[in-house]
């Protein structure tokens, strides 16, 4: 592999191909007009306008891109997340093109798209599921039947969706046809197929997911779990690694069915298993996402690995370098994502120009970014700006080094979601590790940080006065 395109754009697309230098890979960046003067576009070898800022006039453009990539002689894709990294399609005409898509197969992209045939897939593997049905409903008042055994509340999911969308729950027999049907149109509607399921419905989750790698030999490894509850409406906004609440034997167990799962499909490279876990620690999966995800900087800080490093030596045909037995957990990383969003006001995209952006850094410090100082943030795309992640030998040290380095991360000219992440790391359900899936609803409230600034503006104004009054003292030295 000598050249790599990156079908990608922001801090995931810079990352990429800091690993791709690393390994002695030519790097080739495809922007749109609105991106050309992107931080990512002047970290690569190659550079290639693919057209214009709306998304699906650009970075969803499989066919262009291959196009590029074969102009270029560029021997693999890789596509980040997002656009076109689970399009099973683009995978297929990748591989048709001869270029290597540095992701799974375009059958396991496909089974894992929907979430009826990837149950389907693992119901042979032993793996716990939550109480529902697994073909798409047809007859109604059979489902009335089936979550009356299961008993209210249920959750009715359509096949298609994921990340949250096409669910709805249903807290009682009253509601079940009319919000049965309403989800089936929601469905046909969102994603043109109109197959739902019904799940019990698990009501305070912790959302741990398993970070699987696996190559083109049948080895298939795990790389422990990540904690991804605090999320606002299924957005994450913080990730660590190690949850704090597994014990070593649930997550052997949890890592082992994660295997499974990859097995079941036949998958290769970089992977994540979804689980929810309720109260009493039982696990149940969820979904897999067949890319490499945003949060995986935790799961290398844990492991000493680098994930896109194996992503392509398994794309290469390589054995994986590491065994299971190879693998312990080193200290705890946490990750905030940094949004050009206003946590004052409902997390409404905040647009303008970075007119200051200055990184925190320092040990225990890393910084996955996508942007600099004087560029505009478009509206066009994701509004995350970049990933704030801290490390140290302990969760306490990792929390305590993320609030230094919020308060040393300089942005002026947007919002952003830093002071949010100082609030959730001096919240004290966060500190202890009590928390689910309803964190940022239950305990978060703009009011919340406004309290704190202020309290933060009078100690500020107090450090202030103090120093008048020293150089007042200095001042009035007698000669
Ligand atoms: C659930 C659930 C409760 N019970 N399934 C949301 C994302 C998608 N992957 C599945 N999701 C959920 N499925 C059952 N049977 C609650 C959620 C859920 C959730 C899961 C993970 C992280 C955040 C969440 C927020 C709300 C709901």
């Amino acid at each position: 592999m000598k050249k790599l395109l990156v079908a990608n754009r922001g801090e995931i697309a810079i990352r990429v191909m800091r690993t791709a230098k690393k390994l002695g890979i030519k790097t080739v960046a495809v922007y749109s007009t609105i991106d050309r003067q992107s931080p990512h576009v002047k970290y690569a070898d190659e550079a290639v306008l693919i057209g214009e800022a709306p998304s699906n006039q650009s970075y969803l453009l499989g066919d262009n891109i291959i196009e590029v990539a074969k102009n270029l002689n560029v021997d693999a894709i890789h596509p980040g997340y997002g656009f076109l990294s689970e399009n099973a399609d683009f995978a297929e005409a990748c591989e048709k093109n001869d270029i290597i898509f540095i992701g799974p197969k375009s059958h396991a992209i496909r089974v894992m798209g929907s979430k009826l045939a990837a149950k389907e897939t693992v119901k042979a593997y032993d793996i716990p599921m939550v109480p529902g049905t697994d073909e798409a409903i047809t007859d109604i008042p059979e489902a009335k039947k089936i979550a009356k055994g299961i008993g209210f509340p249920i959750l009715i999911k359509a096949s298609a969706g994921g990340g949250g969308k096409g669910m709805r729950i249903v807290e009682n027999e009253a509601e079940f046809e009319s919000q049965m049907d309403r989800a089936i149109s929601e469905a046909i509607n969102a994603f043109g197929d109109g197959s739902v399921f019904i799940e019990k419905y698990v009501a305070s989750p912790r959302h741990i997911e398993i970070q699987v790698m696996a190559d083109t030999h049948g080895n298939v490894i795990h790389l422990f779990e990540r904690e991804c509850s605090i999320q606002r409406r299924h957005q994450k906004v913080v990730e660590e690694a190690p949850s704090s609440v597994l014990t070593p034997e649930l997550r052997q167990q949890m890592g082992e069915a994660a295997v499974r799962v990859a097995k079941a499909c036949d998958y290769i490279g970089a992977g994540t298993v979804e689980f929810l876990l309720d109260e009493n620690h039982n696990f149940y999966f969820l979904e897999m996402n067949t890319r490499l995800q945003v949060e995986h900087p935790v799961s290398e800080i844990i492991t000493n690995t680098d994930l896109v490093e194996l992503q392509i030596l398994v794309a290469r045909g390589e054995t994986l370098p590491i065994q299971q037995n190879d693998l312990k957990i080193h200290g705890h990383a946490l990750e905030l994502r940094v949004y050009a969003e206003d946590p004052l006001n409902d997390f409404l995209p905040s647009v303008g120009t970075l007119e200051v952006y200055k990184l925190p850094e320092g040990p225990g410090i890393r910084v996955d970014n996508g942007f600099e100082q004087g560029m505009e943030i478009p509206i066009y795309y994701d509004p995350m700006i970049s990933k704030l992640i801290t490390y140290g030998n302990t969760r306490d040290e990792a929390i305590s080094l993320m609030k230094t380095a919020i308060s040393n991360y300089h942005i002026e000219g947007i919002q952003t979601t830093l002071p949010f992440g100082t609030f959730v790391c001096e919240h004290d359900a966060f500190r202890s590790g009590h928390f689910d899936t309803h964190f940022v609803k239950k305990y978060y409230a703009a009011d919340q940080l406004l309290d704190e600034q202020k309290a933060e503006a009078k100690i500020a104004a107090l450090i202030a006065v103090k120093h008048y009054i020293e150089e007042q003292k200095q001042l009035k030295i007698p000669n």
